[in-house]
């Protein structure tokens, strides 16, 4: 008898993605706020991960929009009331969405939080709690105020725990009744592949990244992750606290013993590590390895392991697009971002960005966390990121996207067949919002399609792709079973 499971089915956006609004009420710059839509390059992706201060000395010459795609996102801050009603016609049973850190706190180092940020959230968790719909809060999704990297070196600064902490415990007074899961970090990992996104790093021309610094600031995140924790259980002892991860989803290249190596080694230092520190309490014993060869020296402060241990998360989550492959093989190797990644795999096809489609790569995923944490697990983020054409009728069809989550959902039941004690689903951008790695529009995600482009030219209308449809339709089949 297949061993089945209700979960809760849900879509995300990401305040920096979906908000807009990038200089209303008192929000202050932050790091996604400076980053340029580039011409799609074969090192797009690359290119717009790097901050580096000349970049941060552009944007902050330009007073609008201009070429910053991320500024004006999928100008939810003036669909808020609309886009919650979508959100429950969908029939969603859960909401992940995250808080601007620089609309509370403008610079990031205030003793007091912005009130009209305050307001501006207050009215998205009671609409989104009156919508019926659980709440699962991403405190921080990459954007790091900008003044914080310019004034502390962003996460390479011990001090921002403590910024970090305020800003935390301000969301957990205010909210905390409202929070039905969080996370302190987006992919928490990100820190090490793509140092930007993650920590705050500014890049210096032609240098390569200090690994010291990456791992110091992903220290100092691991931190303030673990305080975090620590107000919530105090002040919203219901919430479910978690971590999350990107995952990369290794295969060798080759059956050789060495490929092999390279996967599993490519697996502990990209996510695994993240995981271990933040699900299991502890440093791993490879990181020791790992620092040694790199001549990474980590600066810990009395009780950093105490509190690390005491405040380990109650599950995990993981973003999931593609599978990935390792290989020692040199030409079989591109870089993206910090990561050196092989991405050709014979066996898949992939989407218009290059990114495999493996649906079995996911069930892979999900049997390794839980074998590794045995805590509940939450797909956070998955989709299929397409180029969808908004039809003079304004019908959108994706058959393609439909096809994916078929796929995909298949997995997580053949998952949960195999034990995994999966808690729930977070389709990635749920109403279109700006790609994170290639900063653009034109990288759909959602069921539902917002009218805008890669410059933020557009109506912003919004409009049920067929999938809007069907995944309606297929979580109530779902919860029509138990
Ligand atoms: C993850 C981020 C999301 C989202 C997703 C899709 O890394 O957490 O913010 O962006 O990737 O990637 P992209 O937007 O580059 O297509």
């Amino acid at each position: 008898m297949q061993k089945k499971k209700d979960i809760l089915w849900g879509g995300a956006t990401a305040s920096s993605q979906y908000e807009g609004g990038y200089d209303l009420d008192g929000k202050g710059l932050d790091t996604q706020d400076c980053r340029p839509y580039l011409k799609r390059t074969s090192d797009a992706t690359t290119a717009t991960r790097l901050l580096t201060q000349d970049v941060i000395d552009e944007a902050k010459k330009c007073q609008g929009i201009g070429n910053y795609p991320f500024r004006k996102g999928s100008d939810g801050y003036h669909h808020i009331d609309e886009d919650i009603a979508l959100l429950k016609e969908l029939g969603i049973d859960i909401y992940r969405f995250s808080i601007s850190w620089a609309r509370l706190y403008p610079q990031g180092d205030e003793l007091e939080p912005n009130k009209k940020g305050i307001a501006f959230y207050d009215h998205i968790f009671k609409e989104v709690h009156k919508a019926g719909m659980k709440i699962f809060l991403t405190m921080n999704h990459y954007a790091v105020p900008l003044y914080l990297v310019e004034n502390y070196g962003g996460w390479t600064n011990r001090k921002l725990v403590t910024f970090y902490e305020r800003f935390a415990r301000t969301v957990f007074e205010h909210w905390g009744q409202y929070i039905d899961y969080f996370l302190p970090f987006n992919e928490i990992n990100a820190g090490y592949f793509s140092p930007y996104n993650g920590v705050g790093l500014v890049k210096e021309k032609d240098k390569s990244y200090n690994q010291s610094l990456v791992f110091q600031s992903l220290h100092h995140q691991f931190i303030a992750s673990a305080q975090t924790i620590k107000i919530a259980r105090e002040l919203s002892p219901k919430s479910q606290s978690g971590c999350m991860v990107a995952c990369f989803c290794y295969y060798p290249l080759t059956s050789s013993p060495e490929d092999n190596l390279k996967a599993v080694r490519d697996e502990e230092i990209h996510q695994w590590f993240a995981v271990d520190i933040l699900a299991n309490g502890h440093y791993p014993s490879y990181m020791d390895r790992f620092f040694r060869e790199n001549d990474i020296h980590l600066k810990m402060e009395e009780g950093d392991e105490a509190l690390l241990k005491e405040y380990a998360c109650d599950f995990v989550s993981f973003s999931y697009y593609s599978s990935s492959i390792a290989t020692v093989q040199e030409d079989g190797q591109q870089t993206a971002g910090n990561l050196v990644v092989s991405t050709k795999n014979p066996y898949l096809k992939a989407s218009e960005w290059g990114w495999q489609i493996d649906p079995i790569g996911l069930r892979i995923m999900l049997n390794k966390m839980y074998d590794r944490t045995q805590k509940p697990i939450f797909i956070s983020e998955n989709g299929l990121g397409a180029r969808d054409q908004l039809n003079s009728d304004f019908s959108i069809h994706d058959p393609y996207r439909i096809d994916y989550l078929k796929q995909h959902f298949k997995q997580i039941e053949e998952a949960i067949d195999d034990g995994v004690d999966v808690i729930g689903y977070i389709m990635w951008g749920v109403i279109d919002i700006v790609s994170a790695g290639s900063c653009e529009m034109a990288k759909r995600y959602g069921v539902i399609y917002v009218d805008g482009d890669n410059l933020g030219n557009g109506t912003y209308k919004r409009y049920k792709k067929d999938s809007f449809k069907w995944y309606h339709n297929y979580i109530q089949a779902q919860h029509q079973q138990f």
